[in-house]
């Protein structure tokens, strides 16, 4: 269980206005609950509202969000019918959670391996440090984090792209690949979120780097990482080497000065 944050961790009287990013893709299994237990984090005090970035699910994810949003005005349908991405998705998610008037944003996925219970314990931490930290992690690397579930292929996977990732960027962080995030409006605007350009999944390290470069302070909290509740992954192999290439990408642009 996560500890109860101690006072001092509490987030700051003047509420900050918060929205949580949820790219989906055939998320209808999932996606109502999730966006429900994140909205009962009002009654911890936290002034939240959901931004799900849908790209027209064949399953009709979007129309459930759809129908949704009607009754819940805390609840927002970016629904995207060309150019699909888990990075697109992500990047347009970013730009739209500004536009919303965030101050600070949670990236998480949709399937309930980013459990919303950990979200006060990011944004307390965030609050606590007073402009030292830009971005907070949930991090199955650090003491007290946990890669649950999942099969032993893909923690070993998970845990190589891990290392190579860190040896390559250079990114003072334990857990390279976690995409449930909590994000400073100020780290997004610094980093330019509007000019990712990682189409897949490696916009998780994209912006990582992108914020260890401009020597933004990152702190990682320990999460259980769950396995996901309903559906599939949409992880392919392709999708993984892509990921492998735009961190060499990544480091070359850096170095020839085009990043
Ligand atoms: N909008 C959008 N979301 C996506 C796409 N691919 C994956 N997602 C979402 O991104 C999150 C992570 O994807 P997932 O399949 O769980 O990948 P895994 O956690 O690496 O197995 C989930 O919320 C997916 O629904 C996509 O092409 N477009
Ligand atoms: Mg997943």
């Amino acid at each position: 269980m996560t500890p109860t944050p101690s006072a001092a961790l509490r987030p700051e009287p003047a509420r900050p206005r918060v929205v949580c990013t949820l790219p989906t893709y055939n998320e209808a299994g999932n996606i109502l609950a999730l966006v429900r237990s994140i909205l009962e984090l009002e009654a911890q005090g936290i002034d939240v509202r959901v931004l799900v970035i849908d790209d027209d699910s064949p399953d009709g994810t979007w129309k459930l969000v759809e129908e949704e949003a009607r009754r819940e005005r805390r609840l927002f349908l970016l629904h995207r019918t060309q150019d699909r991405g888990r990075g697109r998705s992500g990047r347009d998610g970013f730009v739209e959670a500004l536009a919303m008037g965030a101050d600070v944003v949670i990236e998480m996925d949709a399937d309930f391996s980013h459990q919303p219970r950990y979200i006060p314990e990011l944004l307390a931490t965030l609050a606590a440090s007073e402009g030292r930290l830009g971005l907070v992690l949930g991090s199955r690397a650090v003491a007290g984090g946990l890669d649950a579930d999942r099969g032993l292929l893909r923690q070993w996977l998970t845990k190589c792209a891990n290392l190579y990732i860190r040896l390559l960027l250079g990114v003072p962080v334990k857990d390279c690949n976690s995409g449930f995030r909590c994000w400073a409006r100020s780290t997004l605007e610094r980093i330019d979120v509007a000019s990712t350009f990682s189409p897949g999944p490696a916009i998780v390290q994209e912006l990582l780097f992108k914020t260890a470069r401009a020597k933004i302070g990152i702190a990682e909290v320990p999460i259980t990482f769950a396995n996901r509740l309903h559906g599939a992954s949409t992880l392919t192999l392709r999708l993984l080497f892509q990921g492998y290439t735009t961190v060499l990408k990544l480091r070359w642009w850096s170095l020839i000065g085009r990043i």
